[in-house]
């Protein structure tokens, strides 16, 4: 019985290391209908503690205008919903991009208006970490 046990918690210690998480920052995020109200990430890798922001975009692929956020842990994050706050029309193309808390004051208020140094946006070797969808 002893040995039984000591086999299982080998293959739980194998199962966690083979679920290590990579850490790169990153999201990933499909074509959805956003008729709902809200936005939903598949994914996200957060360095740190930080927010999904959600930016109009054009086929310029240029961040515009804020219009929804939703909090990130550091780490991997599942299904992130982010509540939009205005109305998003079907082919209108949103940019999903991991902000940190850096700059803010207050951790957990959400402080990012665009171009605003508070809760500013996160970079991996200069490159805004972004996912860009059109909404269904
Ligand atoms: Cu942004």
């Amino acid at each position: 019985m002893k040995r039984i046990t000591i086999a299982l918690l080998a293959t739980a210690g194998l199962t966690g290391a083979a679920f290590a998480q990579d850490m790169t920052p990153g999201v990933t995020a499909t074509d959805q209908d956003v008729s709902g109200g809200s936005v939903m990430a598949t994914s996200v890798t957060a360095p740190e503690q930080g927010w999904l922001v959600i930016h109009r975009t054009d086929a310029e692929m240029k961040p515009g205008p804020v219009v929804g956020h939703a909090p990130l842990t550091e780490g991997m994050n599942e299904n992130v919903s982010a509540e939009l706050t205005e109305d998003v029309a079907s082919g209108d193309m949103l940019m999903l991009m991991v902000h940190s808390e850096a700059g803010g004051k207050e951790m957990g208020v959400f402080e990012y208006t665009l171009g605003a140094k508070e809760d500013g946006p996160i970079r991996v070797d200069g490159k805004l970490v972004t996912a860009t969808i059109t909404a269904n």
